[in-house]
């Protein structure tokens, strides 16, 4: 049972709301005509009375409340009715309402347990409309932008899109669609790891790679997912200004052109970005979307201990209660195909290493998007930082790197020792490169031509690091 003294406008609210949430309740009140109005609106126990008379309040048992609240505008009045309270109980939790120049001293001797200043709690507020405000008024723009696209949205994510920017595209998808309008998700690189394809998989997300998309013009806008800067990790034509700009990366703002931009850096991932419009929206977050977006902020954030803030944790405590566990394991732990393991084992016994550099010749491979995870596994050995991973797929010798090394920038270094022969490119601790195989032309043996391609590897890589093949 709650107790309420004195039942202004204040009072009554709190009582209309506890009465909603179907608490007992008692009322007391020293006007008649408040009484009687109480009575007709069915509070079961309404005393008329003095709230500072202890004698008053021990039969109405306030003592034994779960709390008391005392709300009403006159400070003075509510003082002394906590010190009638107190006469009855030391610990029956009260809630009590400060004046407009109350201090907190003044309410020390009378152990109050929550003192609530009205100036405070009204400045609060505004401050948190403000931020409200300033999403609606920017999703009002997005809007805008989406229902003026009669030919659809091309949704453009980072190259080799990780779990954060696949459920980030989307939801931005069902956003559009909420809008009216259509979308597709395109992407440059490739979707790594068997983590980010049972993502894809296990959803059902179709993602077309960018190579298939003939003309981008053909969509009437465009958005950009995970990067800002068209051509800067992304395969968006660097003269195309993007109508939308959703990223979390840090970047100089000055350099992002779009008519709509939300970049955060403070935000662990732009999921988190994303399950804001949606939760704003009011658009149903699914299982399978919040799952998507959780396990974008779990990979993100390294499971919530990179770059974490409070506006993560929001997300989280949303998504949590809405995503599907089962699934998110199987996405989490996805089966290794006999080929991974067969191109693992390779690796493993090819193995070179030399200081904390190994490179390692796995042959002849059939699916190229086993070379990462090849790298990524022997990147864990002890002692070695920068990892190469190669092996002859079609006419090609594929590259895949992985480094650790800080002093090192593995895309940098790919880019000198293969750029010249063939591709090559990424960041600092993930790289590829594709060289022809065309450059050893003549050579029809297969093993004369792995340890060609060997050595030619080795030799260059090591020379672009600095290290001199002997
Ligand atoms: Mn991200």
């Amino acid at each position: 049972m709650y107790a309420i003294l004195g039942c202004g406008t204040a009072g009554y609210l709190a009582a209309s709301r506890l009465q909603e949430q179907k608490k007992k309740l008692v009322i007391v009140d020293i006007d008649e005509k408040r009484i009687e109005v109480l009575k007709e609106r069915n509070f079961e126990r309404v005393i008329k009375g003095d709230i500072t008379d202890p004698e008053t309040l021990r039969e109405a048992g306030v003592g034994e409340a779960e709390a008391v609240l005392i709300l009403t505008t006159d400070v003075e009045l509510n003082k002394r009715a906590a010190a009638a309270v107190r006469k009855l109980s030391r610990d029956v939790p009260i809630i009590l309402r400060a004046g407009k120049d109350s201090s907190s001293e003044e309410f020390k001797p009378l152990d109050i347990d929550v003192v609530i200043y009205p100036t405070i709690v009204v400045a609060d507020e505004a401050i948190k409309s403000l931020r409200e405000l300033g999403l609606r008024k920017k999703l009002r723009m997005l809007r805008k932008i989406i229902e003026d696209a009669p030919k659809g949205v091309a949704i453009v994510t980072q190259d080799n899109p990780d779990p954060d920017a696949i459920a980030s595209a989307l939801s931005l998808k069902r956003i559009v669609e909420e809008f009216g309008s259509k979308a597709d998700i395109i992407y440059g690189g490739e979707i790594g790891h068997e983590e980010n394809r049972a993502l894809v998989n296990l959803l059902g997300i179709t993602l077309v790679p960018i190579a298939k998309v003939r003309d981008l013009r053909g969509y009437s806008k465009i958005a950009l997912i995970e990067a800002s800067i068209p051509g800067e990790n992304n395969s968006l034509p660097k003269n195309i200004v993007p109508d939308i700009v959703i990223d979390h990366h840090p970047v100089d703002e000055s350099r992002v052109k779009a008519a709509y931009k939300d970049i955060r850096p403070e935000v662990g991932a732009t999921s988190t970005i994303l399950t804001e419009y949606l939760t704003h929206l009011n658009i149903e977050i699914t299982p399978e979307l919040a799952t998507a977006l959780l396990y974008g902020i779990k990979t993100d954030t390294n499971d919530f201990t990179r770059g974490t803030t409070g506006e993560d944790l929001k997300a989280v405590a949303l998504l949590y209660s809405k995503a599907d566990h089962d699934l998110l394991l199987k996405i989490e732990t996805p089966l290794m195909s006999a080929e991974t393991l067969d191109v693992l084992s390779e690796a493993i016994r090819n193995r070179k290493i030399r200081g904390s550099f190994l490179l390692t010749n796995v042959g002849f491979i059939r699916d190229r998007d086993t070379l990462p995870q090849a790298a990524d596994y022997l990147l864990r050995l002890e002692g070695i930082s920068t990892v190469l991973v190669y092996g002859i797929g079609g006419d090609v010798i594929h590259i895949s790197g992985r480094n650790k090394d800080i002093r090192i920038n593995l895309g940098e270094v790919m880019q000198k020792a293969f750029g010249n022969i063939g591709s090559a490119g990424g960041h600092a601790t993930a790289a590829a490169a594709k060289i022809p195989l065309g450059l050893f032309g003549g050579v029809k043996d297969k093993e004369s031509l792995l340890k060609l391609a060997e050595e030619a590897i080795t030799d260059r890589f090591f020379r672009a690091v600095g290290l001199e093949e002997k």
